[in-house]
């Protein structure tokens, strides 16, 4: 089907990018390339860069089982008989990694029954591709069936960016958007603005492709990419691998970028030959020059990019992130100075490697190499060493070519295809909660709680081969690069730079690969939600607004420092309720911290004056008396996850306005698309100016218009009043969903 898909998209682009020179003045990007040729409209569509809306038309939609069941059940409210382009669900974040590959992938289809039947039976009826649990993690999934160059995919993942690695657009976003897209309609996103990032010189020795995200996220920080698209390009992009590329783009979902992509190279030919897919290499090889910049671009960058960073591939070292965020980056040669400056502890209590992010064959290949020169020196992993393969294919290929024998003799388990501990789905047997111990791995996030649960815990991120290095050490403080490891005979010995292979010389071994068809018609099918279901709840819409202005809501909490969609809407053992809304509300700002508590997740009824409260217990018993209430947030609000939950809680908990310093681009638009108003501080100082006990109002709201602030009333407990205002970033579709309740009403 790609094959189709890539066929019509190549043959209109020559003249879609005709028009565009023709209307910029100039050559086209990459980004811009791909941009263009999704439009709904092309003439009628304003291009502005950080100004305009687009409308696009995606090729493909991607799901997860954690946000595909909101996504469907939105859809299913839009009355579609068919999903109206070409859609998947992925079953991967509901697997609890506990016993090992086998057992785990046994006890998730027994307790998760209801929720894959759902999804199942929904999948079949609206034509809709099922792959089974266990079939791999969607990112990769994507990346090896379904991604080729020039395409838009939107994904209800935040890590979708993964298929920029086959030179495409791949975007994450709610499940509104991509029920909305599934039901026909265009999806709408900001005009990105462009991050040119030139890349020379060639990795070498311990640098691996991971390294070059750490450094970006280090220099760029977590909000360095909001509404940007990160373009690669320069000599040093055709030296990745592809599936390099992809750990690249994939981790730029860590910048806040819309997204990230490369140009169409040689190395993607390869991947797309050993993935059996040599008719799309052939295609794109005789298109290149529709899937790569135009040549101008290269020449004079600084016409086209909105900012241009360099990188030196051949001086870039291997680098470890956090904790608890990912731009806290340094070279692991400096990590030892700074644990002991900072006081972290460098005794390291788990060692985990793979995930969508970096389970690619090179990966895996190069941190076996390092495994095999540990236990020469007859060392094992000195912590649990878990390994969490992308897919079937990986999982299977490792196991033919001995990788899984030598994590195992290592000391590690190699778990099923799926998240696993990268979303909080792992039983860490010795983590105690208010312990404050260190964690590393190769994933991409690094939240407080977001793997064990405990918000202590100091997760670091560094690439899988030197996440494999510390296991063997055991040691923070220990540099792979320079560092000396004991050999079992007491003997000193430096490991050798990480060996490994691209791609597999004998191919790609296949497993199961566990993909359902959809039925050829859906008619008379039923999606099966029993009325009694603890996971599943049908979706009832919001209520319209009612026309009024919000006067003197109290404040349900005012977040301080990083306000993450982990904190907001935590995951773990949460993850099973992300079908019912109700239930999956109880978990609401859960991780964050409250300005006015010291404790996360608490605060005070200030209707009652009752302190220690949970915030959905304060919101529901503010919901019952009718009134809403309002969420005060700092900068970069809702980073991370696409989870809309993070936003459908709060409104179904009355929560009507959210003001923060600034916004992630995802969360924006879940909030938007759930019918709350989304504000920013005109002066983020006035952030300071909140009280616990203060009323707000927000007025106006009947003159509510793209571009122009609205007024907002700070009523203190003495009687006195100040006036700030607020921006906003409505446009004129978005003001009719807040006035319907939501987008989907809005579609009705
Ligand atoms: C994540 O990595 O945070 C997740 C879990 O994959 C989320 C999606 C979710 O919350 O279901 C994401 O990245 O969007
Ligand atoms: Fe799954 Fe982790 Fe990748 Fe998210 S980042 S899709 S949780 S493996």
């Amino acid at each position: 089907m790609s094959m189709d898909i890539a066929k019509n998209l190549y043959a209109k682009m020559p003249d879609v990018f005709a028009k565009a020179r023709k209307k910029f003045g100039r050559g086209l990007t990459l980004a811009e390339k791909v941009l263009v040729s999704h439009a709904d409209n092309f003439e009628t569509q304003t291009w502005e860069r950080g100004k305009a809306m687009l409308a696009l038309r995606p090729d493909r939609v991607a799901m997860q089982d954690a946000t595909a069941q909101m996504a469907m059940l939105q859809f299913m409210q839009a009355n579609k008989k068919k999903a109206a382009v070409p859609s998947t669900i992925h079953c991967d974040h509901l697997i609890r990694a506990e016993m090992g590959s086998e057992k785990d992938l046994l006890r998730a289809m027994d307790e998760n029954k209801e929720v894959y039947n759902f999804l199942a039976s929904a999948a079949k009826k609206y034509g809709i591709g099922f792959w089974k649990p266990g079939a791999g993690i969607i990112h990769q999934v994507v990346l090896e069936n379904y991604a080729f160059p020039g395409c838009l995919i939107i994904g209800t993942d935040s890590h979708t960016p993964n298929g920029g690695g086959l030179g495409m657009l791949a975007i994450g976003v709610g499940g509104a958007d991509a029920g909305e897209v599934m039901a026909g309609l265009p999806w709408e996103v900001l005009h990105p603005k462009l991050i040119g990032i030139r890349l020379t010189g060639k990795l070498s020795g311990w640098a691996s492709p991971k390294d070059v995200i750490l450094y970006l996220c280090g220099l760029l920080t977590v909000k360095g990419g909001t509404n940007k698209i990160v373009e690669y390009f320069g000599p040093g992009a055709e030296t990745i691998s592809a599936t390099g590329k992809g750990t690249i783009c994939n981790m730029g979902a860590e910048l806040g970028a819309t997204t990230s992509v490369f140009p169409f190279d040689q190395k993607m030919v390869v991947y797309l030959n050993i993935t059996d897919r040599a008719d799309l290499a052939n295609l794109a090889i005789a298109n290149k020059s529709l899937l790569v910049a135009d040549p101008e671009v290269a020449q004079s960058p600084e016409k086209y990019y909105d900012q241009i960073v360099e990188v030196d591939l051949s001086t870039l070292e291997p680098h470890v992130v956090g904790p608890h965020t990912p731009d806290l980056a340094r070279p692991v040669s400096k990590m030892a100075a700074e644990a002991k400056e900072k006081g972290y502890p460098v005794e390291l209590k788990a060692a985990l490697i793979g995930s969508c992010t970096n389970s690619s064959y090179e990966d895996i290949s190069r941190s076996a190499h390092i495994a095999k020169q540990g236990m020469k020196a007859g060392l094992k992993a000195k912590t649990p060493f878990l390994v969490s393969p992308g897919s079937e294919r990986i999982y299977h290929t490792m196991k033919r070519d001995g990788f899984i024998e030598t994590f195992e003799k290592m000391g590690g388990t190699v778990l099923s295809n799926s998240c696993g501990p990268c979303i909080g789905q792992w039983k860490r047997a010795d983590g105690v909660k208010g312990k404050a111990d260190s964690i590393v791995s190769s994933f991409n996030r690094n939240f407080p709680g977001r793997n064990d649960g405990i918000n202590e815990t100091l997760s670091f991120l560094a690439s899988p081969e030197v996440v494999t290095a510390y296991a063997l050490s055991g040691d923070l403080g220990f540099d792979p690069v320079n560092g000396k490891l004991k050999g079992a005979d007491g003997k000193e010995f430096k490991l050798e730079p990480p060996q490994g292979e691209e791609l597999p010389a004998k191919g790609f071994a296949k497993g199961e690969e566990g993909f359902v068809a959809p039925a050829a018609s859906g008619e008379g099918l039923t999606v099966e939600v029993p009325p009694t279901s603890e996971r599943l709840q049908l979706l009832q819409p919001f209520p319209r607004w009612d026309g009024k202005d919000f006067e003197k809501l109290p404040l349900l909490i005012k977040t301080k420092g990083k306000t993450t969609t982990d904190h907001i809407s935590p995951a773990g053992p949460w993850l099973k309720f992300r079908g019912h809304l109700d239930k999956i509300s109880d978990n609401m700002f859960l991780g964050a911290n409250n300005a006015f508590s010291s404790e996360p997740g608490k605060g005070m009824d200030v209707l009652t004056g009752e302190a220690g409260l949970t915030m959905a217990q304060i919101a529901r018993r503010y919901k019952a008396k009718g009134i809403g209430s309002i969420v005060v947030g700092d900068e970069n609000y809702g980073e991370g996850s696409s989870r809309e939950h993070a936003a459908m809680s709060p409104r179904f908990l009355n929560v009507r306005v959210v003001i923060t310093k600034s916004f992630a681009r995802i969360h924006e638009t879940n909030l938007k698309k759930q019918g709350i108003l989304a504000l920013t501080f005109a002066d983020p100082k006035d952030y300071e100016k909140i009280e616990q006990q203060d009323r707000i109002s927000v007025t106006g709201l009947s003159a509510l218009a793209p571009g122009k602030p609205v007024q907002v009333t700070i009523h203190k407990t003495d009687g006195t009043a100040l006036t700030i205002q607020a921006n906003h970033s409505i446009t004129e579709q978005q003001i009719a969903w807040f006035t319907a309740g939501s987008a989907l009403n809005a579609l009705n």
